[in-house]
């Protein structure tokens, strides 16, 4: 061998050497669609993750640099990855995160003037980004028109949530975020809401250079108004698949001014030329899928979907519903109409051998509706259409 040779041998074991490594360290997995696992009760929102529901659910991995500031990154300037389930009762995401960085960057000071609180990216922030549909497209503006340069007709088509938090002391949490997106009709026109109250339950704790982020999200819809949330809410249900990725922005400098984010790292690949585009475009976002809980995968033997019939649907006058699967004891049924708004709600118990009722929705006006069935462990849902 030359010496070059030799030279790229070496080179080469060592990648070797480290491929196989990060290939045995099984310790996180990053899948291509995410599965949240529906759990029965809520972690205590404290920043410490050993509550019942973050048992058994695996660690998705925040690895990728889409904005590299030097060419590798210590394990002890950045680690991220993420477990994520949600709640039926509740209506919401659990998201808990782990964080390792060795310098923490706060102090930012919220305004809802862009030219006065712009700049959040530039402190140590955690990203969620969520379009309930996964309809893709921009999300910046509530644009009209059609010029190519008008960044989108709908700024809550997706949510990009960069949630900020004054860091707490060693050892302790913190429960008060600040929740900043990009909202209004254009860059001569806009504002930055605090979405802090998509964050029903919120807690982020210190211990040494890890943070822990324990939350729960809301999932709105894109009619979002701001002024009334609560018309928008999602009703989330298994089987639901949705657009979710996040991220970390890293700055290691607190005496910078102004400060100056380093190193962006996401939960999902982007392409080179899109290394940036999670804030403004929802094309490239990951996936995330509810999922029954494991212990009613375990009960229902069937696919959940073909147990649960409506029919006739397309329906003209009244429909029925038709639920068959090994649970006993009381369901709760519930219909929403597109808006999100609960039109018809009932209990009923359900025995073994299945369940059959009217849906009494004929003085409904026409158009497209959902209907949820709730029992212990599992969530159904399926589309309803009225002529
Ligand atoms: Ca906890
Ligand atoms: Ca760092
Ligand atoms: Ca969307
Ligand atoms: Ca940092």
């Amino acid at each position: 061998m030359t010496f070059n040779q030799s030279k790229f041998f070496i080179l080469f074991i060592g990648y070797l050497l480290v491929y196989f490594s990060i290939a045995s360290a099984d310790t996180t997995v990053q899948e291509d669609t995410v599965k949240a696992t529906l759990v029965s009760t809520l972690p205590v929102f404290d920043g410490i993750g050993d509550d019942t529901c973050w048992q058994g659910i695996k660690w998705q991995t925040i690895d990728q640099v889409w904005i590299p500031y030097s060419g590798t990154v210590p394990e002890k300037d950045f680690t991220g990855r993420f477990k994520i389930t949600w709640s039926g009762k509740e209506n919401v995401l659990l998201i808990l995160a782990e964080i390792t960085d060795d310098v923490f960057v706060d102090g930012y000071a919220y305004n809802s003037n862009p030219s006065i609180g712009g700049g959040y990216p530039n402190y140590d922030i955690l990203e969620i980004f969520i379009d309930e549909n996964k309809s893709g497209g921009l999300h910046v503006f509530d644009g009209t028109g059609s010029t190519a340069n008008q960044w989108g007709s709908n700024a809550e088509n997706a949510f990009s949530y960069h949630i900020v938090v004054n860091g707490p002391k060693e050892g302790s949490a913190i429960t008060k975020c600040i929740v900043c997106d990009i909202a209004g009709s254009s860059w001569s026109k806009y504002t930055i809401p605090n979405f802090a109250k998509h964050f029903p339950s919120f807690a982020m704790r210190k211990t040494g250079t890890r943070y822990t982020w324990e939350f729960s999200l809301a999932v709105y819809h894109d009619a979002y108004i701001d002024s009334n949330p609560e018309v928008s809410r999602v009703n989330l249900a298994a089987g639901k698949l949705m657009g979710f990725s996040m991220a970390y922005c890293d700055n290691d400098n607190p005496d910078e001014n102004p400060k100056e984010r380093d190193n962006f790292f996401g939960s999902v690949w982007v392409p080179e030329k899109a290394y940036n585009d999670h804030w403004m475009n929802a094309d490239g976002f990951g996936k995330v899928m509810l999922m029954p809980g494991t212990s009613s995968v375990k009960q229902t033997t069937h696919l959940p979907h073909a147990d649960f019939r409506i029919f006739p649907n397309p329906a003209t006058s009244e429909t029925q519903i038709s639920l068959k699967n090994q649970f006993i004891g009381e369901i709760k049924i519930a219909v929403y109409d597109i808006l999100g708004r609960e039109v018809y709600k009932t209990s009923v118990l359900k025995s073994d051998s299945g369940l059959q009722m009217r849906l009494p929705l004929h003085n409904r006006p026409g158009g497209i509706y959902f209907c949820v069935a709730r029992m212990q462990n599992l969530v159904l849902s399926q589309k309803i259409v009225l002529y």
